[in-house]
């Protein structure tokens, strides 16, 4: 008879190969020993230690599945979402500095850049030497992107931009802004940098959430931004939503990572802490609420690997990429609270580390398309009819 393993009760590393096993727990060293001992003081004093970049670069996490050339480690993407499931084990926000610079910079350069886009940009940003940043939200267009005010207006030797980007993850650090707006009423990409006159990006202090990921505004005050500086090869708003596809694929992978640190926590808590003489992990209360969470962690890493492995053959849609989003993040967030509740008081200190993902959680149920807003995308895909008005 086949023996249980229960951390891995559906055996999903039996369908990897030799190299994403590789990876995973290469990635799973650097996190646990590198990233680990950061995250408490981080999160208190809402600080991102810039040389996790480096580090991050160094080790080929960044844009991790495009061209070698470009000093990329062109892995696949189950690969790319074994790295997010690690790096957000430990921090969604650590999460999400490595897949916006991969997934929401380097993805649309190296997909609509021209080829000196592409020289100038991608090795710098795949070393860490430059962070990058996307800036689609705005103040007045969170779920609604196509409304954003952010435009552009075509002058001699290139372009004016006028707008501001509101809850841009890595703004305030960044040297590289790809930033969306209208030019003629048409959504256009293009590559703004640090020092251009009247572009500016303020710190948004005192979130709850995420708080060792910097975010800020953008704010964009007749900007001129040279003609070489549009993303020539895409128009509308398939350009940032295709961006969006790989970073949502790669979320669905992280945010299960942190479930299941709270997972395995929430057990050792249990077995370690005893009320009326015994074990709490001895009563059927608990017992049922770690085998909803190993079930659903199961079931949900099972669907990313699928997914995945149907993107490395370019046939993942995107309605198929807001399944797996919304699943994870919710059931992710679920488990978490679950979890912090499991270790009753304790739960609420940073020193368990519960209590932080339980509110990174709550972002990252929210950004890339909100909870609500994937159901919305699926339920117009299976009836056909659209409920965003
Ligand atoms: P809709 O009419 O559906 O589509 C407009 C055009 O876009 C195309 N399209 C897609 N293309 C590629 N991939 C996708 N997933 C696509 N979804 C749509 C579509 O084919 C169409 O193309 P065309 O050529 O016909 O014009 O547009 P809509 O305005 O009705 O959209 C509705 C909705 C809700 C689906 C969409 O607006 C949406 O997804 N809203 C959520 C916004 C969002 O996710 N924002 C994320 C901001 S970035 C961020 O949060 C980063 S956090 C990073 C971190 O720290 O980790
Ligand atoms: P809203 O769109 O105002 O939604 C508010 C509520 O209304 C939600 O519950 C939503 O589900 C619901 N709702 C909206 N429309 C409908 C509808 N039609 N029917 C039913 N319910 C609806 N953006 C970037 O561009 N770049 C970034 O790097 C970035 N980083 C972020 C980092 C953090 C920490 C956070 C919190 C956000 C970030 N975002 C970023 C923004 C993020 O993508 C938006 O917050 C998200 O898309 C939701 O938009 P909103 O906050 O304006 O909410």
């Amino acid at each position: 008879m086949a023996k249980f393993n229960w951390q891995d009760p559906l055996n999903l590393d039996a369908m990897l190969n030799d190299d994403e096993r590789l990876i995973r727990d290469t990635a799973h060293q650097y996190c646990q020993q590198k990233l680990m001992p950061r995250i408490l003081q981080g999160n208190r004093h809402e600080h991102f230690d810039r040389d996790i970049m480096y580090e991050m670069g160094e080790l080929g996490l960044l844009g991790c599945t495009l061209p070698q050339q470009y000093g990329c480690a062109e892995v696949n993407h189950v690969s790319y979402g074994l790295l997010a499931r690690e790096v957000e084990r430990v921090d969604s926000g650590y999460r999400s500095a490595m897949s916006v610079q991969s997934s929401l910079v380097m993805y649309p350069i190296f997909t609509f850049g021209s080829d000196e886009q592409k020289q100038r940009y991608l090795p710098k940003l795949a070393s860490g030497q430059w962070v990058g940043c996307f800036g689609l939200t705005e103040p007045n267009s969170g779920s609604d992107p196509g409304s954003m005010l952010t435009r552009a207006e075509e002058v001699d030797g290139g372009y004016v931009l006028n707008g501001s980007k509101m809850w841009i993850t890595n703004s305030p650090i960044a040297d590289v802004f790809v930033v969306w707006g209208k030019l003629n009423g048409v959504i256009r990409g293009f590559i703004l940098e640090k020092g251009m006159v009247g572009l500016s990006a303020a710190k948004i202090e005192g979130k709850f959430s995420l708080r060792a990921s910097i975010t800020g505004e953008i704010v964009m005050q007749s900007v001129f931004v040279p003609t070489e500086n549009i993303l020539p090869h895409v128009q509308g708003l398939k350009g940032p939503f295709s961006c969006l596809n790989k970073a949502r694929y790669g979320i669905a992978w992280g945010s299960l990572g942190a479930a299941e640190f709270c997972w395995h926590q929430a057990r050792q808590y249990c077995l370690d802490r005893e009320q009326f003489s015994r074990p709490l992990a001895a009563n059927q209360l608990i017992q049922k609420k770690l085998a909803d969470m190993q079930t659903e962690i199961s079931i949900g890493l099972l669907a990313c690997l699928q997914a995945g492995r149907l993107l490395d053959i370019d046939s993942l849609a995107p309605e198929a990429i807001s399944l797996i989003k919304r699943n994870s993040c919710g059931k992710a967030l679920e488990i978490a609270r679950m979890s912090r509740d499991m270790h009753g008081a304790n739960g609420i200190s940073d020193e368990f580390h519960v209590i932080r993902h339980v509110l990174n959680l709550e972002a990252v149920n929210t950004y890339e398309g909100t909870h609500d807003v994937h159901a919305l995308i699926l339920g117009r895909a299976q009836t056909g009819l659209s409920a965003f008005g």
